[in-house]
């Protein structure tokens, strides 16, 4: 008996925003490389462990190629391997809750080979397997020790599948619900099957002798994130044997930090910049393969501004996207209180004589305009509203020359 073990494929994903369509393809070009192996393989079982969708960004064509990928996987295993998989499937945090749930979308009652489990129903059986399957909960020991415990009993090969972190086997992050390797021994599973922990988990034994295992998402879910997504198959047996398999990513993603302990400036940071990208560039040339970069700033500025730290990016159709992440940075102290404050507008433009007061009114203003509604990304106003400023200084100009000509 063999199984596939697969999760958080997030169809649909599209963040960050300015590469959504890179984002979104690459989530499905995972998915569709994942069926295209688990056909391969012949399974008699495929385990979702969660996060199927990612809801936010769903669009209805994805939830059609979903579908489709999915009797796919149905029509090719039996055409190839004489049987036909079974597709078992749990909801994430991400598949929406009980009520709004995005699995309904690919629930049909023709659709035989696929088992969604929900809330009222939470258990599958037939003559070779037992499973127990739980959506995701908030409060994963709770749901465990109340929903899922009891249930799991009967007769084959027992399976859970989850979507939350386990402790002691997942890298848990702080405050976050979790459950140990105990409690679950405790119900006496063969396989604990879980989603929700993005990196990839090497098969480990349970107390109970029974197996805990987590593939991990199939794409990079974030610049954070590591590379090697993919899933497990399982070939279960006295001594189960388990084998990765690893996803080829459309997209090379690589997020680059450029620290210093010293306070530089905007120039340093635009040379070690430019290296990181030229670097990058290379390896995607080396990979005939393309890919985005986040490079993030975690020193502190002499001078200037982050702003000031800019660079051209190479025109290569390889290189899809560069992000300077600049928000960690610490800004020199000088930007806080600086210098030219100290300089009189009136004075520096006494020469106009009476007209220095205007000047110095319309330097304020303008000031003040553009702390206020100045762009982040350029730093100005927009045409629209610079109208007013405009119209104000023509009208001071104007009444200076009728002055002048008075005189
Ligand atoms: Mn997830």
């Amino acid at each position: 008996m063999k199984f596939a073990v697969i999760a958080d494929t997030h169809i649909g994903r599209g963040i960050p925003l300015a590469i959504a369509e890179f984002r979104r393809e690459a989530f499905s070009r995972a998915f569709s490389d994942a069926i295209d192996k688990i056909i391969k393989e012949g399974v008699d079982y495929v385990f979702h462990c969660g996060d199927l969708f990612e809801r936010r960004t769903l669009r209805p064509h994805l939830v059609m190629y979903t579908h489709n990928e999915l009797y796919r996987l149905v029509l090719e295993t039996k055409k190839l391997h004489g049987k036909t998989p079974k597709i078992l499937m749990i909801r994430g945090n991400h598949d929406g809750r009980p009520g709004s749930d995005t699995l309904d979308y690919i629930k049909h009652p023709l659709a035989d080979y696929l088992h969604v489990f929900d809330e009222k129903n939470i258990t599958y059986k037939d003559e070779r397997i037992n499973v127990v399957g739980l959506n995701y909960y908030d409060e994963i020991e709770k749901a465990y020790e109340q929903i899922a415990k009891p249930a799991m009993d009967g007769s084959g090969v027992k399976v859970l599948m989850l979507h939350g972190f386990i402790q002691a086997y997942n890298q848990v992050p702080p405050y976050s619900s979790s459950i140990s390797l105990d409690q679950l021994a405790k119900s006496n599973p063969d396989y604990v099957f879980t989603g929700h922990y993005h990196r990839r988990c090497k098969p480990q034994r349970l107390p109970n002798n029974g197996w805990v295992l987590t593939p991990g998402s199939t794409e990079m879910y974030d610049f954070a994130e590591t590379p090697g997504k993919g899933f497990y198959i399982v070939e279960h047996g006295k001594d189960s044997v388990f084998t990765w398999v690893e996803l080829e990513p459309m997209h090379i993603m690589k997020q680059a930090v450029i620290s210093s302990k010293r306070r530089r400036p905007p120039e340093w940071y635009v040379e070690k910049v430019k290296g990181e990208v030229e670097v990058f560039l290379d390896r995607l040339k080396a990979s005939a393969k393309p890919g985005y970069i986040r490079i993030r700033l975690d020193g502190s500025l002499s001078e200037g501004f982050p702003s000031d730290i800019t660079i051209d990016i190479p025109d290569d159709p390889l290189l899809l996207w560069v992000d300077v992440d600049t928000m960690k940075m610490e800004l020199p102290a000088l930007t806080v209180r600086p210098k030219r404050d100290r300089v009189d507008v009136k004075d520096h433009f006494s020469g106009f004589g009476e007209f220095a007061k205007d000047i110095r009114e319309m330097h304020l203003m303008v000031g003040d305009a553009l702390e206020e509604d100045a762009s982040s990304s350029t730093g100005l106003l927009k045409p629209t509203q610079r109208v007013p400023y405009i119209n104000e200084w023509v009208k001071r100009f104007e009444n200076r020359k009728f002055r002048e000509a008075e005189e």
